[in-house]
């Protein structure tokens, strides 16, 4: 195996043995040919399209999902992945089917593939894992490496792990009722451009370098609609104070990024008396009017994702995970996890939330839930809540603060947390800022620090921690800070602003593109770069964008340079 998608990755080089995050080699392989499948799913696919095939949009929510398995922290499973591959191949052949027949109908000749993805099969119709993981060997994307060198093969990765990115938020987009039909289309037009685009262009740091960029701007779309379907399901995000003391009696779990599976557990336990509590990336369910008016959303339980094997199993009832990140389950609690959508593990339960809710709800009767109120524990409470719409209402405050001299800099820290110690540079930056600033931040890089009190913002009234939710809500802060650009006739590179992005796994790359893509120059990145990112790459950037590494052993340093700069 060779996997180095992810922050994490050993050795900051790639995982060779096992994944860090627990993924096995014959994972890895399967993932490896999922992908090398999808490449000629979207071969056929783009040809189909250009020749003018309207495209099922479940064959774009079908790439979006096989994609999103792929990431980091997802799927843990072969048998899924032997499914998923059975699946893409037969996919792939209807939509070459699809293309021979408008080629037929219009006179043109077809394009002939008897090679590569679009022609792969599973060797003499063998389908067993073991085979599928032999196959899945040949096709890592190290391959790139002697045809293309290092430099381009490593951007070319990034193409690959940002449209792995983009196209998780956009499954979760088109659950939200948005159109994703362009971005499907996009996404099978990169994969066929990788394959077969033209040499000259394919062998051009430059050309690759804009290729990547052009994913980061149709990820810009992608978070625009979830965003919008968000709203659309839920209500804008307004404040609120989630309690973190779990109330007494039976109790759900539910984490992961997907609020539309929260709805629909939240409908299903509806005057069942059982609390459904938020974990990891699904504390901001808490900030939307019309989650929260299911009086049974009883509260936030635990932290950030790495902390599963501590948190779990002091949890008593059952626990829901509707996307990354999970890890290995402990015995303790492995039989009363779920899995929905693209995640799993071997042995844990894969169910559909349709049709198998009531087995989780009859778990949670017959286990313990939380016992009656201890009123030594004092109540604590996180606060969500300031999306886009609660900093634009108070954008005047803000510019004024800013006029005054009450407000200095905004800082931007967020993103992914992680298991890491030095992912506590970013603790230690927001605890060290000064008064006059205050930070925004989405992501699960914020459970390091969102129990902090900062307080509030000199006579504005605003709280200096602003949570604007998830990681997809980042999309919110570049609306703001182009308000405020605009309100001060200046550019963002211009505005007292400086990010710092805590990145971990492949939507953080989409994230990251989309900003390159937006011009937005002097993000520090970290705990550390990541490695597809080669030196020579890294030179343009850094000219380009003058990107840099945050300084994990010096975050007081870096805070006074950020103080320091435009
Ligand atoms: Fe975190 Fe995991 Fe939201 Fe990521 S839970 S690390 S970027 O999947 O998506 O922030
Ligand atoms: Fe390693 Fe990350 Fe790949 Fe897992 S996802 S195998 S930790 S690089």
């Amino acid at each position: 195996m060779y996997c180095n998608q992810c922050e994490q990755t050993k050795n900051r080089t790639a995982c060779t043995a096992i994944g860090v995050c627990g993924k096995v080699p014959k994972v890895a392989h399967m993932q490896d040919l999922l992908i090398h499948v999808m490449r000629g799913v979207s071969i056929y696919g783009h040809r189909a399209a250009q020749m003018g095939v309207v495209i099922d949009e479940r064959v774009y929510d079908f790439m979006f999902g096989t994609l999103f398995s792929t990431l980091t922290n997802v799927n843990f499973d072969p048998m899924r992945f032997r499914s998923y591959i059975l699946e893409a191949v037969g996919v792939r052949e209807e939509l070459k089917q699809q293309y021979l027949e408008a080629c037929q109908k219009k006179g043109v000749a077809p394009e002939e593939f008897s090679s590569g993805p679009a022609a792969w099969f599973p060797p003499d119709g063998s389908t067993d894992e073991d085979t599928l993981d032999e196959e899945g060997k040949k096709f890592t994307l190290t391959n790139d490496v002697p045809i293309y060198g290092a430099d381009i093969a490593g951007v070319r990765q990034m193409i690959v792990f940002g449209l792995k990115g983009m196209s998780t938020y956009a499954r979760h987009a088109h659950v939200l009722g948005q159109d994703m039909k362009d971005i499907g289309a996009f996404v099978m037009e990169v994969f066929d451009f990788l394959e077969n685009g033209p040499v000259e262009e394919r062998n051009d740091l430059a050309a690759m370098l804009g290729w990547a960029l052009k994913v980061g701007e149709a990820n810009v779309k992608v978070m625009e609609r979830l965003d919008i379907g968000h709203r659309e399901q839920f209500g804008a995000p307004s404040p609120a104070q989630v309690s973190t003391k779990p109330k007494p009696g039976k109790a759900i779990l539910v984490s992961g990024h997907d609020m539309h599976d929260l709805l629909k557990i939240l409908e299903a336990t509806e005057g069942t008396g059982i609390n459904v509590y938020t974990h990891g990336e699904m504390l901001p369910a808490h900030s939307y009017p019309w989650l929260r008016k299911f009086k049974h959303l009883a509260g936030h339980f635990g932290g950030a994702w790495q902390l599963q094997q501590f948190e779990f199993p002091t949890f008593p009832g059952p626990v829901v995970i509707t996307t990354n990140c999970m890890i290995e389950p402990m015995k303790s609690y492995k039989n009363r996890l779920f899995t929905l959508n693209d995640c799993g593990w071997p042995g844990v339960e894969h169910i559909d939330i349709a049709r198998d809710m009531d087995r989780v709800i009859k778990l949670a009767d017959e286990l313990k839930g939380f016992p009656e109120a201890d009123d030594k524990t004092e109540e604590q409470f996180l606060s969500v809540g300031f999306g886009r719409d609660v900093l634009l209402d108070n954008a005047d405050k803000v510019i004024e603060a800013v006029k005054s001299g009450e407000l200095k800099r905004i800082f931007v820290v967020g993103g992914c947390d992680g298991a890491e110690h030095k992912r506590n540079y970013f603790a230690t930056l927001v605890d060290s800022l000064p008064p006059e600033t205050v930070v925004l931040t989405m992501g699960c890089a914020k459970f390091r620090f969102n129990r902090k009190e900062l307080g509030t913002l000199g006579t504005t009234g605003l709280p200096r921690l602003l949570d604007m939710g998830q990681c997809n809500d980042s999309y919110g802060a570049v609306v703001v800070a182009n308000a405020l650009a605009g309100a001060f006739e200046t550019d963002i590179n211009s505005l007292p602003l400086s990010i710092a992005l805590s990145w971990f796994e492949q939507k953080a790359v989409a994230v990251l593109l989309s900003l390159l893509h937006l011009g937005v120059k002097n993000i520090r990145l970290g705990p550390v770069l990541p490695a597809f990112i080669t030196p020579t790459v890294l030179d343009i950037l850094v000219d380009k964008y003058q990107i840099s590494a945050v300084d994990v052993r010096h975050p007081k340093e870096d805070l006074k340079l950020m103080m320091g700069s435009s």
